[in-house]
């Protein structure tokens, strides 16, 4: 697979350095005539050619980043830094804080607080909550009824994994953590907790 892209990215290189040479790149406002073809004709060849050295470019340009972000993306895995789950990729600094500057740091990152929706999401947020063997806030509030609780956007829950008799802070525990064994416990915001953001 990574020596396949590396190949295609090797091909349009060249293809496109061919190109930068000749300066018949997209991008020259005028490539010569093309011989043989008087006129319209010619011009028509002209632009079909630069639309084509246009895409080219464009094709290039986003082989190279999928192959840089794959290449991140290892890096991050192979450092058991992040764990990714369909979609989602959840990832920790090891830092402990309260709620609302947890919430912020993995806003800041261009993410927010990891979310379980399942089980499987569930696991990957508890095996980085295992790696660093500390209790972590989850993307999860109180609503306005005192017992229930919802997503930090508002919308309803569609999982949970309370722990035996929780939540039972009635009011007075707004915020979720999840213990190290994966259950949760409605818990005050002001305790510092593991950040894990989901992005
Ligand atoms: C503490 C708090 C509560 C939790 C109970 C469980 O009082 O962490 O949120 O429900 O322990 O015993
Ligand atoms: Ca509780």
């Amino acid at each position: 697979m990574l020596s396949y892209s590396s190949y295609m990215l090797t091909a349009l290189a060249a293809l496109l350095v061919t190109c930068h040479a000749l300066q018949k790149c997209p991008g020259n406002p005028r490539l010569p005539g093309v011989p043989g073809l008087p006129g319209r004709d010619g011009l028509k060849a002209q632009s079909r050619l630069q639309g084509l050295l246009e895409s080219l470019d464009t094709e290039l340009i986003l082989l190279n980043l999928k192959h840089r972000l794959s290449r991140l993306e290892g890096v991050l895995a192979l450092n058991g830094k992040t764990k990714e789950v369909g979609e989602k990729i959840f990832a920790s600094n090891g830092k402990e804080v309260d709620f609302a500057s947890a919430l912020e740091s993995c806003e800041e990152a261009g993410g927010t607080l990891a979310t379980p929706t399942n089980e499987e999401e569930n696991k990957a947020i508890l095996s980085i909550v295992k790696e660093y063997n500390r209790y972590a806030y989850l993307g999860i509030k109180e609503g306005e009824t005192s017992g229930q609780f919802e997503y930090i956007n508002g919308t309803p829950l569609n999982y949970t994994n309370w722990h035996q008799y929780e939540p039972n802070g009635k009011g007075t525990e707004k915020c979720v953590e999840m213990y190290t064994d994966g259950t949760w416990n409605d818990k005050r915001c002001n305790q510092n907790r593991l950040i894990v953001c989901q992005f």
